[in-house]
């Protein structure tokens, strides 16, 4: 059954990947599945048709026959749950290993992304505010105290959790939101982490397609 994502029509970020669908194009990517893009305008995002599919009127959204979902955990998370790759397999040796896997992908939703989208907010949103300079640094310390625990914690392993999966996909393109402020140069086990997600051919192959989209376009 035919894939469809939803994308902006014109990303800000001219094609960076940080968009949330390309999380979505990667663990496509990585388990092997064709899918269709429909681009949505802002505007669009906000009319009756793409709230019906997402009410909270953003990108991606997920289609697939009878099945339309939103919220890229769940869509990741449905994706992993029916192809092979992304998810241990859920036999009495896996089943531990997979709910730990789906675990980190909450982690990285709940607990690892939260800090790091107040940061971009206040950089992108709140600049112009007489409090903004004296915010900034409290806030960029919040996401210090999550990647000081991320970071004891991964260690030198390669993965999160033995091999790599839906979980890691999630917890790179969260802390890939990072990579402008320089905070994840502060870590290099996060930042080579984070290289080794992007060094998988399914990665390649997502920014790729999202690239091809917006490269050289104005961003909107
Ligand atoms: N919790 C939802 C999920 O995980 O699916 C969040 C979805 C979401 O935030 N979607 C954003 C959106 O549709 C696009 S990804 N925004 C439009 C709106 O809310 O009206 C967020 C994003 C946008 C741009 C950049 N960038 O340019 O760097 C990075 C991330």
């Amino acid at each position: 059954m035919t894939v469809t994502i939803t994308a902006f029509e014109s990303s800000p970020d001219g094609g960076k990947g940080l968009a949330r669908d390309t999380r979505v194009r990667w663990a496509l990517e990585e388990v092997a599945q064709p899918y269709e893009v429909r681009l949505v305008s802002f505007s669009a995002m906000k009319e009756p048709a793409h709230l019906a599919l997402h009410p909270f009127g953003q990108i991606p959204t997920y289609e697939e026959g009878d099945l339309a979902l939103f919220e890229t955990g769940a869509i990741v998370f449905h994706i992993a749950e029916h192809h092979a790759g992304l998810l241990p397999d859920d036999t009495e040796d896996g089943a531990n290993a997979r709910a730990r896997a789906i675990t980190w992908m909450f982690a990285a939703l709940n607990t690892v992304e939260p800090p790091i989208l107040e940061l971009a907010n206040a950089k992108l949103l709140e600049r112009d505010k007489s409090w903004s300079e004296e915010r900034l640094p409290l806030v960029e310390d919040r996401v210090r105290d999550r990647l000081n625990q991320l970071s004891a914690r991964l260690g030198d392993a390669e993965w999160l959790d033995g091999a790599f999966s839906a979980g890691d996909l999630m917890m790179v393109h969260v802390l890939q939101r990072l990579k402008p402020s320089g905070i994840l140069d502060e870590y290099p086990n996060l930042s080579a982490y984070v290289a080794r997600g992007e060094a998988r051919p399914a990665y390649k192959r997502a920014f790729a397609a999202q690239l091809a989209l917006y490269a050289g376009k104005p961003s909107g």
